[in-house]
């Protein structure tokens, strides 16, 4: 599928604060693939269809995971929309045509990370959080600077704020998010 029609499709399958967010996201993936030495094209493809899955209905979803075999874990279960993760990179193959194993891959942990990502995973991961459209976020200034800086030290700030997120909400947390965070946390400052 060319760029052009995979666009096309997404302003159908997404609603259009979606759309927006994914323009935000291909574009700031662009970015940092420029400054961080990583093929733009790929890092704009990956941020483009990152939450290709992230409008269809959750028992849609889930029903399209057991169809196809996808995992489900409990939290998921619970949480249904951290799917749009696994099944975002499943239709980013079947119905969009990647075959790249990379931006597959970096679609798949978008949403929880998992520890030791390669460079295209933390470019997206972090392209998704600190897009222009993102506006709610805490430390949003100082983790779009450290986004051009240190990849690493990055990660570790949205680990950081997005778990303090989630436990001040209640609710689940993937096991994933949390070695995500045990992993990152070593390029913290106050972690000697
Ligand atoms: O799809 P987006 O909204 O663009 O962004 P995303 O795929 O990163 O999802 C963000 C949300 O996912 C954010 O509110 C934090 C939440 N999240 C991340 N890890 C976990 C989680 N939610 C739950 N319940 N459990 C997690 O481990
Ligand atoms: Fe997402
Ligand atoms: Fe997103």
């Amino acid at each position: 599928m060319e760029l052009h029609e995979i666009r096309k499709k997404l302003k159908k399958e997404l609603d259009k604060g979606r759309y927006e967010h994914t323009k935000g996201v291909m574009y700031t993936a662009g970015c940092l693939a420029m400054a961080h030495g990583y093929s733009v094209e790929k890092a704009m493809l990956a941020g483009l269809l990152h939450d290709c899955a992230k409008c269809i209905p959750n028992d849609e979803k889930i029903a399209l995971c057991e169809k196809n075999h996808i995992l489900i874990h409990p939290v998921e279960y619970e949480s249904p929309y951290l799917l749009h993760a696994k099944l975002g990179a499943y239709l980013a193959e079947k119905t969009y045509g990647v075959s790249n194993p990379e931006i597959l891959h970096a679609i798949k942990v978008h949403t929880t990370g998992e520890p030791d990502m390669n460079l295209l995973d933390k470019i997206i991961y972090i392209a998704d959080y600190i897009e222009p459209g993102r506006d709610k976020a805490p430390n949003l200034q100082e983790v779009r600077q450290m986004a051009f800086q240190d990849l690493n030290v990055c990660m570790a700030q949205i680990l950081r704020d997005t778990l303090m997120y989630l436990m001040s909400r209640g609710g689940s947390i993937d096991n994933t998010t949390r070695m995500t965070y045990e992993f990152y946390k070593q390029y913290l400052d106050n972690e000697a």
